[in-house]
């Protein structure tokens, strides 16, 4: 149910930001309105639940990839795995329970162990904008029931347009990009071209995110790997889009990744190679002559091509047993095909909403080790594909008195098959799976520039291939699916405020989450074997945002923000693992339109909150200084800035990973870092 009206809001706040943004290279007097139009625009426009990451803030920012950008937004923590491909986690939502889309596409990444997470799998210089929905709130797609961090791609403006991009970093990292586009009356089109890499950045204590492990451990990298590339990525895209009548319009679009050598310190191996393939089609029926219905159509489809190995680790030397240039390596596929057909019409005063959807999620992953029988290939993940096909309706309608209330329900119906076998699951065996999601929301404006809002939903997700069928038997460890996981139900409970006027606005929103057999990993001892698996458990997560943007005397700006989230696990009476612990930050910013230079404090609070049972550990509280500079003429623009100044050697709490692969380390964040931005947009 917030699918429609979200989508439209977005896509009303993309418009407005776009506009704002184009306005920049004007004259000064109409550039001195852009933090004010942000304001206004992400004020009024956005609810309580959502927030969005512009395309301004990342131009600005040093990030490397999406999600590294999208840290920066209320309920966003990522997880630190190396110098690029960071995992989003949102309200301590994490992998499967939350959707991460792209022009509302699923994508899955391919590697069993979530090297390339789906935002990955875009470059930036293909987005627009980016939108988070919390919560369960989304029925128009399946799964999510963390929330929705959906990445919109650029549309090509009327007219010849280019946007060249060129920053130059610390570590000798490189991202340039350029993109050219041409809008015409009936069609359009834009191409894009990507180039990144970087060298392996130094943390606080002046030394590689790669020398971490010790002299003695089998994970540290040899002297080839140590400070070698840390990633170097080409991405290409091309869209079409036409449009047959007033009302309707066709889109197009392929895009095509290649990433290589990315070091995962993070990890027990690094990947050669992620190759990723995207197309997407739609038909939509919108326009002028009949506002209030809609129809769209989409089509899309994603494959992923991993492979990695242990070539730059100690464990690769040579010996009786490794015989080849890697003691392990997994060569894993991905492949997602999904249809989307929805639309609206008015109904009885308010607004009625439907949909059918249907995706397929192919994973394959086959592991060779030196220790398991010489190399012999195992089917780690065998094959397994899971079709869902789901169908939503949802009610919007006025009440007296500024109150819109929204309700809504979606079932899917799912299966999940094997392709192949492993000592865990037979070929050909399969579970099924039924499952309701539901959602009211009560939005109210009381007084002009107050929004309240109230919801209750229920959102669930299916157990992946992984956590179902997987299996690694290894020495010390074995690690296996379990094929009876049920799906997990989230219960959720939202409350928002906001207050919004053309000079600031502060905006509080509080959840609280019951989960019921959320999955959750296990180990367990048994005949001198450590086990590890999955099990379904109840499990509690509740926390809030607190953001505002507040615009003062002298051309200063005040962003400050603050995310919280606490997790328990009821079923063993212990806090849920890797639930990233209190942060914030307060940014001071003087913007005289073609100029401004920022301050921004960056806050995280000691997470004392550990799963004993994973060896989680406390992590120490930091506090980030970043600062940054800008200058705009014309189509020019130019950023320029210093992140970490004190140079602080410092943790996220998501930066080591947890069994069943834990390598016993952390990685990490990056020193003091220079980067400068040179931009041209006409
Ligand atoms: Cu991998």
């Amino acid at each position: 149910m917030a699918g429609e009206l979200k989508t439209m809001r977005s896509s009303a706040v993309v418009a407005a930001l776009a506009a704002a943004v184009s306005a920049a290279p004007a004259a000064q007097a109409a550039t001195q309105n852009r933090m004010l139009q942000e304001i206004v625009v992400l004020g009024q426009k956005l609810s309580p639940i959502e927030e969005t990451l512009t395309m301004r803030e990342v131009r600005e920012s040093p990030a490397r990839d999406m999600s590294e950008a999208l840290k920066r937004v209320e309920g966003i923590s990522i997880v630190r795995k190396g110098a690029i491909a960071n995992d989003v986690v949102l309200r301590g939502f994490q992998k499967d329970n939350i959707n991460v889309l792209v022009d509302g596409m699923r994508l899955h990444g391919a590697c069993p162990n979530r090297m390339d997470s789906p935002s990955f799998h875009y470059d930036f210089a293909e987005i627009e904008q980016v939108t988070v929905l919390k919560g369960p709130n989304d029925i128009s797609n399946p799964g999510g029931l963390g929330g929705t961090v959906n990445a919109l791609t650029k549309k090509p403006r009327p007219g010849w347009g280019g946007d060249f991009s060129l920053t130059n970093g610390s570590y000798d990292s490189l991202n340039a990009s350029a993109v050219g586009s041409y809008g015409a009356d009936r069609s359009d089109g834009l191409v894009g071209y990507a180039y990144k890499r970087s060298g392996v950045p130094r943390s606080g204590d002046h030394k590689p995110i790669t020398d971490i492990y010790a002299p003695t451990s089998s994970n540290r990298y040899r002297s080839g790997g140590l400070d070698s590339t840390a990633y170097e990525l080409n991405t290409g895209w091309a869209k079409l889009g036409f449009k047959p009548g007033a009302d309707s319009r066709l889109d197009a679009g392929f895009s095509y990744q290649d990433a290589e050598h990315v070091l995962y310190p993070y990890l027990l191996m690094d990947a050669v190679y992620d190759r990723t393939q995207r197309a997407d089609w739609s038909y939509r029926w919108a326009g002028p002559s009949t506002p209030d219905r809609d129809f769209k159509l989409q089509v899309y489809w994603n494959r992923v091509r991993h492979l990695m190995d242990d070539a730059l680790r100690q464990s690769s030397i040579p010996s009786a047993t490794v015989t080849r240039a890697y003691s392990m390596q997994t060569d894993a596929t991905s492949q997602t095909l999904g249809l989307k057909l929805a639309g609206a019409l008015p109904l009885g005063g308010g607004r009625l909403r439907g949909g059918l959807d249907y995706y397929q999620r192919d994973w394959d992953a086959v592991n060779r080790r030196a220790a398991y029988a010489a190399y012999t290939p195992l089917n780690m993940i065998p094959d397994a594909v899971v079709h869902d096909a789901g169908v939503f309706v949802e009610y919007t309608r006025g009440l007296p008195g500024e109150v819109t209330a929204k309700a809504g329900a979606r079932g899917d119906f799912a299966r999940a098959q094997t392709g192949s076998g492993n000592p865990v699951v037979a070929e050909g065996a399969h579970r099924d799976f039924q499952e309701l999601s539901a959602t009211v929301q009560i939005t109210a404006i009381p007084a002009q520039g107050l929004e309240l809002f109230a919801g209750l939903a229920r959102g669930a997700r299916l157990p992946d291939q992984k956590e179902l069928f997987m299996s690694l038997p290894t020495a010390a460890k074995n690690t296996f699916g379990e094929p009876s996981l049920k799906a997990t139900i989230n219960d959720e409970a939202d409350l928002g405020a906001k207050y919004a006027s053309d000079r600031f606005y502060v905006k509080a929103s509080l959840f609280y989450s019951s989960l019921m057999d959320y999955i959750n990993l296990r180990g367990y001892t048994s005949g001198g074997v450590n086990n590890i698996t999955y099990e379904n458990v109840r499990a509690t997560l509740w926390g809030g945002e607190f953001g505002s943007q507040i615009s003062l005397p002298w051309d200063l700006y005040l962003n400050g923000n603050l995310s919280c989230a606490v997790g328990n696990n009821d079923t063993a009476g212990r806090p849920l693992s890797e639930v990233p612990p209190l942060k914030g930050s307060v940014a001071l910013r003087y913007d005289k339109g073609a100029y401004f230079v920022e301050a921004e404090e960056n806050f995280s609070a000691r997470q004392y909150r550990v799963d004993s049972a994973l060896q989680e550990t406390q992590t120490p509280g930091s506090e980030i200084t970043d600062l940054k500079v800008g200058y705009a003429y014309k189509a020019l623009s130019i950023y320029a800035g210093v992140s970490n100044v004190f140079d602080r050697y410092y943790f996220s709490f998501l930066s080591y990973l947890r069994d069943p692969f834990a390598s016993g380390v952390k990685v990490p964040e990056n020193g003091r870092n220079f980067y400068g931005t040179l931009a041209l947009r006409f």
